[in-house]
């Protein structure tokens, strides 16, 4: 059990696409507690691979109060259940530290995964833990929400966190 640092944007490792995970083995449940603890540690909702460095096709999220419901997401895939109904919801990051803004996504997925053992699993999830699979599904790819606002933004956000950077 091990607290990782996370990447900061605009930090060009987090742009990198990961691999799907093919070797089940206890390396990779190691990692999955690393991205528990660290995501707890920060206070966090979600966290995916990426942000920690390593580029491997899994997730973790806990939206629950207590923080006591974690989930583990080992190559998911994403599939639009309905491309019409999309929401709008005020995200964060903790690649990207103090800052929130809305994203538009779909709100009807199902997610395809394989848990730690490798066991294929579909979910369809209900409300923000959607959103968050969504998010951190995107880190997986080399995508951060401040891909959805405008480049203004986005730019405005770039140089804060940069100059914040010791
Ligand atoms: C993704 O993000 C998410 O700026 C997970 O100072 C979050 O856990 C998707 C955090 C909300 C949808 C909605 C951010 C903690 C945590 C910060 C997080 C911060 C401290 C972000
Ligand atoms: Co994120």
């Amino acid at each position: 059990m091990t607290i990782r640092s996370i990447l900061t944007f605009p930090n060009p490792e987090l742009r990198k696409i990961a691999k799907e995970v093919i070797k089940f083995d206890s390396a990779l449940s190691s990692l999955a507690d690393d991205l528990l603890e660290t995501m707890y540690e920060f206070k966090g909702i979600g966290l995916a691979a990426t942000q920690i460095g390593v580029h491997q096709r899994i997730i973790v999220a806990d939206v629950s109060d207590e923080q006591n419901e974690p989930y583990i997401f080992v190559n998911p895939k994403i599939k639009i259940l309905n491309q019409e109904e999309k929401g709008g919801y005020d995200e964060g990051c903790l690649s990207i530290p103090g800052f929130y803004e809305e994203v538009v996504r779909p709100l009807k997925v199902e997610i395809r995964f394989q848990d730690l053992d490798g066991k294929e699993k579909k979910i369809i999830p209900e409300g923000l833990l959607g959103v968050v699979v969504q998010h951190e599904t995107d880190h997986l790819d080399g995508k951060l929400m401040v891909d959805y606002i405008s480049s203004v933004k986005r730019q405005r956000i770039r140089s804060k966190l940069l100059k914040q950077k010791k």
